[in-house]
């Protein structure tokens, strides 16, 4: 199953790779995949993922959910 994150505060690939590095060693994430044009971060899971860690991970990494 796809979860989509919105991800405020990305501005150019570097934010994208480091958005999508935090969030691929997830615990059950198989893939994510960022999209700086509409903010956004895809995640590949196939079990459920804690979304307060996604949250965490973003903000860690410098950027916001919402
Ligand atoms: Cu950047």
């Amino acid at each position: 199953m796809n979860s989509v994150v919105k991800v405020k505060g990305m501005s150019c690939q570097h934010c994208v790779i480091a958005v999508k590095k935090t969030l691929s060693s997830l615990e059950g994430v198989q893939d994510v995949s960022v999209n700086l044009e509409k903010a956004e971060a895809t995640l590949t899971h196939d079990g459920p993922v804690d979304m307060k860690e996604v949250r965490e991970r973003i903000e860690k990494a410098g950027y916001e959910v919402g």
